[in-house]
């Protein structure tokens, strides 16, 4: 069946050029694919708030574990490397894990700066007017912006040893060979000696990994449906929402665990002047979340230019928080 142009398509302006730039060209690539970093409007924020709440969703709980139970061993490998250093967070957002490292970092009296970078100005105001008063006598000093700017900058204001924070498992959702130049990307930002700690899903029991993508409640699907609203409010598009299917698969050889949106029937949607169509069936791939092994993520490390001091682990074995110093 051929369809009909849809001649009202037209071009509006909109605010976030990079945004209309990225959501057009990928959906003119074969396969479709939309960029997982805009899931987070404010209705993604709230839906990813659930999603950590969910029972399907074991990675927030297994990492709060390893950051409440082991608080001690964690502070003792990063105190190990010497003081005064910087504690420098990438993605900081609302610090719920972090807070239980500076709570006992504080309490042993460790000589330290905490230096949140966030790319949201909202989240940076908030962690200097409140961690201050929770955490009486903390220093800090909040960057805003994007991470390697921003490690540019904390280099820029001091010479202290440098432990970096990136937890959370975001580096997953990145492809390997991508997580693989990151890691590579922050050592260069870094001396010999300084450290990460980076949280990491673990593969583990197929079945687990694909509730946590596709829980019982839809609330996944939904996070995945929102990109769609976005688009439709910020860039003036017409996607019917209902007319898409979330889908996720789990690979247990790569460790992919890959999402999808799917086009339950042959349609055509218009976004901000380009009529963009769809084939009954096609996807749109959303989001890669990988999960690693602990040698792969020690490869990793290697091929980065880090030795592994120690990995942290969650009762269950299925995250970890691993530390690595700079060679
Ligand atoms: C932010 N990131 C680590 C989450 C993950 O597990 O890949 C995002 C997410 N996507 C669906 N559920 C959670």
């Amino acid at each position: 069946m051929i369809l009909t142009q849809n001649h009202q398509c037209k071009n509006i302006a909109v605010e976030n050029k990079q945004f209309y730039r990225d959501v057009i060209s990928g959906l003119q690539l074969r396969p479709k694919q939309l960029q997982s970093k805009y899931f987070y409007d404010e209705n993604g924020d709230k839906l990813f708030q659930d999603i950590m709440n969910s029972p399907e969703y074991y990675l927030t709980d297994c990492e709060m574990e390893i950051f409440t139970r082991q608080t001690k061993q964690l502070a003792a490998a990063i105190r190990k490397g010497g003081e005064p250093f910087d504690l420098i967070e990438l993605g900081a957002g609302d610090a719920t894990k972090s807070i239980h490292l500076l709570k006992q970092l504080m309490d042993e009296g460790a000589d330290f700066t905490y230096l949140p970078i966030d790319i949201s100005d909202h989240v940076i105001s908030y962690l200097d007017a409140t961690l201050p008063v929770s955490l009486p006598g903390l220093k800090i000093t909040g960057l805003n912006g994007e991470y390697f700017d921003m490690l540019k900058k904390a280099s820029a204001i001091s010479n202290r040893r440098k432990v970096v924070l990136f937890l959370g498992s975001n580096i997953g959702n990145m492809p390997v060979s991508d997580a693989q130049e990151f890691c590579n990307e922050i050592r260069k930002h870094i001396s010999a000696g300084d450290m990460l700690v980076m949280g990491v899903d673990l593969k583990k029991d197929p079945k687990t990994i694909r509730a946590a993508y596709d829980d019982k409640e839809g609330i996944t699907k939904q996070f995945n449906l929102n990109l769609l609203t976005r688009i439709n409010r910020e860039l003036h598009a017409d996607f019917n929402v209902d007319s898409f299917d979330h889908y996720c698969s789990y690979d247990p050889e790569t460790g992919s665990c890959k999402s999808y949106l799917i086009s339950l029937t042959q349609q055509q949607v218009c976004v901000n002047g380009e009529n963009i169509s769809f084939e009954k069936d096609e996807y749109i791939y959303m989001e890669i979340s990988q999960k690693y092994t602990v040698n792969e993520i020690d490869q990793m490390a290697d091929a980065a230019g880090f030795k592994t001091l120690d990995h942290l682990y969650d009762d269950r074995g299925w995250f970890t928080d691993s530390v690595l110093i700079a060679e």
